[in-house]
């Protein structure tokens, strides 16, 4: 594909590069993304009134059994050939930032050494009440769609609670900031497998193209970033970008 070499050669000359991810990067891992999360047993629910803190409060087996089913599969699957490209642009291009609005540890798992996760992360529970992080639990391995009281603090004795970002809270303000410094300095920003609907994460593809970045999109699908994106790669993470990786550096 001509722009696969357009958008190598840009890559190859850039000095600071982004690489923002969604849940399209980890869906060929055979994770499903966000929207159908909800498969089989959790399809009755929306998503957007499961991933909130008033959901938790309402019925925090429901919840808690969600997020561990999640991590389940998580734990169950490998990092794509997409996730083991994102590593190589790290250890190619002279400057890397990975940030991703993905909970899972996919990233992590094909060699990224700190990604930034703007809605935290399927594996660092903590508790609700005083915050304190909170042991994994090893235990029940929750089937699809079955609830699960959350572990009880061994502080305070409060729930324990997924470390992910619910809807209508606010994102952790280093990560954020972090993010949104690189997204202002660096020269290419990559955006993968994000529907970019949800901010303010959404904007991080902003930022770049505002400060001058080129942003280039890998995406099957349209999306509100093709508005910034200067070069759009309309394919699938696994197989886009590792062409990308090899156009670039060989
Ligand atoms: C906040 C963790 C305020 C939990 C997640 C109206 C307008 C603007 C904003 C709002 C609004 N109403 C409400 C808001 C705010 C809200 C928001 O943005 N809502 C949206 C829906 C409009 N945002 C918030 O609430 C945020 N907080 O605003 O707080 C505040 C401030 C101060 C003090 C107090 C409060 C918090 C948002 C974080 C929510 N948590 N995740 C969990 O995972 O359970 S978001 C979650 O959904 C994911 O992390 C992801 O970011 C998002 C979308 O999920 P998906 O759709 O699955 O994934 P994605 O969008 O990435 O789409 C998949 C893409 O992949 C598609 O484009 C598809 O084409 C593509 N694809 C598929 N296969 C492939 C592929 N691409 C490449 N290769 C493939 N093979
Ligand atoms: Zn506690």
């Amino acid at each position: 594909m001509v722009d696969v070499r357009e958008a190598a050669k840009v890559l190859a000359q850039a000095r600071r590069v982004v690489v923002f991810t969604g849940a399209g990067i980890s869906a060929e891992s055979g994770v499903p993304t966000f929207r159908d999360a909800l498969t089989g047993l959790w399809e009755r629910y929306d998503p957007q009134a499961l991933a909130t803190p008033q959901a938790f409060e309402d019925d925090p087996d429901l919840v808690w059994g969600w997020y561990e089913w999640r991590r389940t599969v998580i734990s169950g699957v490998r990092p794509n050939p997409g996730h083991e490209a994102v590593a190589t642009v790290e250890a190619r291009a002279p400057r890397c930032a990975v940030v991703t609005q993905n909970v899972d540890d996919l990233h992590e798992r094909a060699g990224s050494a700190a990604p930034l996760h703007l809605h935290g992360s399927l594996f660092a529970p903590r508790c609700a009440s005083c915050a304190r992080p909170a042991p994994l639990t090893g235990g029940a391995e929750p089937a699809e769609g079955r609830r699960l009281a959350p572990p009880r603090c061994e502080h305070c004795s409060g729930p324990v609670r997924p470390g992910v970002v619910w809807f209508g809270e606010a994102l952790p303000e280093p990560v954020l900031e972090a993010a949104v410094q690189e997204a202002t300095e660096c020269d290419v920003l990559l955006t993968i497998g994000t529907s970019g609907l949800v901010y303010p994460a959404a904007e991080i593809p902003k930022v770049a193209a505002m400060f001058g970045a080129t942003v280039i999109q890998v995406n099957p699908q349209p999306t509100p970033l093709d508005a910034v994106a200067g070069i759009n790669l309309h394919g699938a993470a696994a197989t886009v970008l590792p062409a990308l990786v090899t156009a670039a550096w060989g």
